[in-house]
């Protein structure tokens, strides 16, 4: 088993000093660090304990000042050693640290009264007391307080077998979710390159799986992997890993991106979160506050967009949107951190429940109420509502664990029963995604007015085709998507349908008798012309109709496929034009390329007929236009 540690606490409590009186590392690496005897950035060492168990420590910075490396090695941990200096105390970075863990949910560890050598008795049981009051209601609340000094060695072997305690308290680590590792350093190591370190949240990585770097979305190979200083074929969940990365260089990675399998975050911009204001927060929460945003490894700034109403006080939780200014990749469930812009200091923190909102209007009214169910505990409301507020964007199958957290297999089974109990509806065309039934109704009502429009518009057409339907649609779902949605829409007797065309239930074209007998008059007239009817004015002349009539007759012969629209004053008949283009690429079969002359020739047509025609084929592609002549396409 293997268990990563963090460390936190006040500057010179004696984190670094304990940390390596436990594993022999001294984890301030920088000479800065050794320099001024602080710790900057993250250090990390390990010991193995007399039970073969791996203990990680990721020793933090105890200054306020680089809280935020505190917090990127705050990611991934199973729990927290929280070090107090017996000789002073609980002080403010003990208690920043320890709310940010509490909102991390880390959710178990213990206390090292550390210094324990300065302090006589009585100061060390007031120590004791101090962090006993400071832990109520925390995750650290009944947890061991163990007195140590790293001086004379008091209290390590005590500090020691705790420790091992702790490892048999963390049940499993979560490989059920994809992979998943926030960055938290990179570098390039002469003759291997670029290398990253983390502790890897969820999943399994094996040497010859392809990784996707976030949120810059690139697919990236892997060189090696490595777990506590040695080589391995994978490494999992709960491990601190070394990942050597092929074709990146160490400026293309940072700390704060992170690696996972492929398609398994969402990148957005917004996230609708639930935030809990610590109660030590000195104000409230106003509209449009400019933050600190902490996900895993990541800092971003952004503003908070209440939700529930204009007040938020300390110490409650509310539904707030988050709008930052980097986009980060996340999934339903991820804890995050927010800071005061400036001056710095921990505001509160608490889980993403939706990792990229849909971003409609109507949604967003809705939002309060609908998000609700995100928080709650029921796997049903919850996959429910985030169909619900996916809107037309719907859930693809894919997403469903990045938007709920629910494992692939939960997710398909709540939405097949929501499904044969018509609350969402899925629909199958390129991918398999879900709408929700109110969504579907939306539609639904949409298609029906759209209908009911071109009925009024065209009375005497039979309706509209699905190319056209899908026109209208095309920001919303691609053609097979709408064909599912009309076929289930005629199965509920909700429109109806004829051959091509869709209409609205109790729609019949009016088109009357006479109106049919003149089309038919017109077509007649088009087809005794042959090769060369006659233009437009003469054709509504000879049929004695006037403009507007004849106009909306041929556009209905058009419509009906009775008659071709060469140009916009000349029709034919199908049978003919097919039958000129049965001509044209004989002859060009023949000949390789023809001429407008060569054309007239052929057709028996004039020049200016020769000319529209060909211009009709080389629309269709029938043929290509080269200078003045033409070959087949
Ligand atoms: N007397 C005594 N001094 C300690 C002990 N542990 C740490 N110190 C001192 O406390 C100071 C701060 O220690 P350090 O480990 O850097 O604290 P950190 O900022 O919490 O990492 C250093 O001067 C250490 O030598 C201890 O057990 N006994
Ligand atoms: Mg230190």
């Amino acid at each position: 088993m293997h268990l990563v540690i963090g460390t936190s606490g006040h500057i010179d409590h004696g984190k670094t000093t304990l940390v390596k009186a436990l594993t022999g590392v001294d984890t301030d690496r920088w000479a800065e660090e050794k320099k001024r005897g602080i710790t900057i950035d993250l250090g990390f060492a390990r010991f193995t304990d007399d039970r073969g168990n791996t203990l990680a420590f990721v020793d933090v910075p105890g200054h306020e000042r680089f809280v935020h490396n505190m917090l990127a090695g705050a990611s991934g941990l199973d729990a927290v050693l929280m070090v107090v200096a017996a000789d002073e105390g609980v002080m403010p970075q003990t208690r920043e640290h320890l709310h940010i863990c509490d909102l991390l949910g880390i959710g178990r560890g213990l206390v090292a009264l550390s210094r324990a050598d300065l302090a006589d008795p009585e100061l060390l049981e007031l120590s004791a007391e101090d962090v006993r009051e400071t832990v109520q209601g925390t995750f650290l609340e009944g947890a061991p307080i163990i007195p140590v000094s790293a001086v004379t060695g008091q209290g390590l072997d005590a500090l020691r077998a705790a420790l091992s305690e702790l490892v048999g308290q963390v049940q499993t680590h979560d490989l059920e979710h994809p992979f998943r590792f926030p960055v938290d350093r990179s570098f390039s190591m002469k003759g291997f390159g670029t290398v990253v370190t983390g502790t890897v949240l969820s999943g399994r990585l094996r040497k010859d799986e392809p990784v996707m770097q976030y949120p810059s979305g690139a697919t990236l190979r892997l060189r090696g992997l490595q777990v506590h200083g040695e080589a391995a074929e994978a490494v999992e969940a709960g491990q601190r890993a070394a990942i050597n990365l092929a074709g990146v260089a160490k400026e293309q990675i940072r700390r704060g991106d992170q690696l996972a399998a492929p398609g398994s975050l969402i990148t957005s911009y917004m996230l609708n979160v639930e935030l809990r204001l610590l109660a030590s927060a000195p104000a409230d929460l106003t509209q449009r506050t400019r933050v600190r945003f902490h996900l895993g490894t990541q800092e971003v700034f952004g503003r908070i967009v209440l939700l529930e109403g204009e007040r938020f006080v300390p110490g409650e939780t509310q539904l707030i949107q988050m709008r930052l200014e980097q986009p980060v990749s996340s999934a339903y469930g991820d804890r995050f951190i927010i800071r005061n812009y400036s001056p710095v200091f921990t505001l509160g923190g608490g889980r993403i429940i939706d990792p990229a909102p849909n971003k409609s209007r109507r949604i967003r009214k809705e939002l309060a109420r609908r998000l609700a169910d995100l928080r709650g505990d029921d796997p049903e409301a919850l996959v429910e509502q985030v169909i619900y507020l996916q809107a037309t964007r719907g859930v693809k199958a894919a997403e469903g664990f990045i938007r709920t957290g629910l494992p692939e297999k939960a997710f398909a089974r709540i939405v097949q029963d929501l499904s044969s109990r018509g609350t969402v509806i899925s629909i199958e065309a390129a991918e398999k995604k879900v709408i929700h039934a109110g969504t579907m109704e939306l539609i639904a009502q949409f298609i029906e007015r759209t209908l009911a429009n071109h009925h009024r518009h065209f009375p005497e057409r039979e309706g509209m085709t699905r190319a056209e339907l899908a026109g209208k649609l095309s920001l919303l779902f691609s053609e097979r998507e709408v064909g599912t949605l009309l076929q289930r829409l005629v199965r509920q007797g909700r429109i109806a349908q004829a051959g091509q065309s869709y209409r609205q239930v109790g729609h019949e074209k009016s088109f009357s008798e006479e109106q049919e007998a003149l089309l038919e008059r017109c077509i007649e007239v088009i087809r005794a012309g042959g090769m060369q009817p006659p233009r437009r004015s003469a054709l509504f002349e000879a049929c004695r109709v006037d403009e507007k009539v004849g106009q909306r007759l041929v556009n209905l012969g058009t419509h009906n496929k009775q008659l071709v629209r060469v140009k916009d004053d000349l029709y034919y008949t199908p049978d003919v034009v097919a039958e000129i283009e049965e001509r044209l690429r004989a002859y060009l079969a023949e000949h390789e390329t023809i001429t407008v002359i060569d054309f007239k020739d052929l057709t028996g047509v004039t020049r200016k007929h020769a000319v529209d025609l060909l211009e009709h084929f080389d629309a269709r592609h029938v043929t290509l236009r080269l200078d003045n002549h033409r070959v087949l396409r």
